[in-house]
């Protein structure tokens, strides 16, 4: 800096300078090379500072992601039959910027009309349905690496379920526009129904869920465990995780959950379900 300045001024007094032309242009050729190596120099150190601020910005960030996402509370609820129904919930698992991208994602990848399960259609060949009555929201499904946010998320369900990724389904993301809301149901499905079995692809039930709200500040749309008595306030970022099976692979009845009605403003979630066995992507 203190070199920058030096030439700078050198080279005004060169060109300030009338009677002494020759002698002032040799000199400001001299300096204009010692002030393009100065300006060099600068350069190299700006890169340099750049480099080090956005390396250990970024640690620094992630650091603080982890922390944030280690803040994991967990309820444990006895099950009638023994064993326990266990319900995560995660502050923190996305960045506010890392929802956005992934809204935005699914925005681009175009949202469709969200379907249910349809035993009554089974046997023509549709297993699900758009049912307005039960289901109301638009989904888009994100492949594993189309964004590092999506991977972030298959990586957290890896972690908490132990099961490989090669075991989940894509990522999912909804949308909810008022009163938009989704039934109580299970995400586990019962294979001695024809339409599951299809839409299991032979990976066995759903035994997770990995839930991330993608937005917050809109009237309801709580994640609501009628059976446990648990109502899930949304905050952006924040996750909810449990498991929906036993170890037999039957669905646990306190997994049953819904999407409570969006009574104002709009609803976007991201959904990770993982399989007992791998789940073939793919149409
Ligand atoms: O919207 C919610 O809070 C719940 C969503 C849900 O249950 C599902 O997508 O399976």
């Amino acid at each position: 800096m203190r070199y920058m300045r030096a030439a700078a001024r050198a080279s005004t007094s060169a060109i300030a300078g009338p009677g002494k032309r020759a002698a002032g242009s040799q000199c400001a050729a001299r300096l204009s090379g010692a002030a393009w190596a100065a300006l060099l120099s600068l350069a190299l150190v700006a890169v340099a500072c750049w480099l080090v601020v956005s390396l250990f910005g970024r640690e620094a960030r992630e650091a603080r992601e982890a922390r944030e996402a280690r803040e994991v509370r967990v309820e444990r609820f006895a099950l009638e039959g023994g064993g326990e129904f266990v319900l995560h919930e995660i502050d923190g698992l996305l960045t506010h910027e890392q929802c956005d991208r992934l809204v935005a994602a699914a925005e681009l990848a175009g949202l469709e009309d969200a379907e249910t399960i349809d035993n009554a259609n089974a046997g023509a060949g549709a297993y699900t349905s758009y049912n307005p009555k039960h289901r109301t929201s638009r989904t888009a499904f994100l492949a594993d690496g189309a964004l590092p946010e999506v991977d972030a998320v298959a990586r957290w369900a890896e972690r908490l379920s132990g099961l490989p990724r090669s075991h989940q389904e894509p990522l999912q993301v909804a949308h909810y526009t008022e009163r938009g809301e989704f039934k109580d149901h299970y995400d586990a499905c019962d294979e001695a129904e024809e339409a599951c079995l299809r839409l299991n692809r032979g990976s066995g039930s759903r035994v997770s869920t990995l839930l991330v709200y993608l937005n917050d500040g809109y009237e309801g749309g709580e994640t609501t465990f009628p059976n446990v008595g648990v109502s899930i306030k949304p905050r952006k970022g924040n996750a909810v995780y449990f498991v929906g099976t036993d170890g037999s692979g039957a669905i646990l009845g306190d997994s049953l959950h819904r999407g409570s009605q969006v009574r104002g403003g709009e609803k976007w979630i991201c959904t990770k379900w993982t399989h007992l066995k791998a789940y073939p992507t793919g149409p």
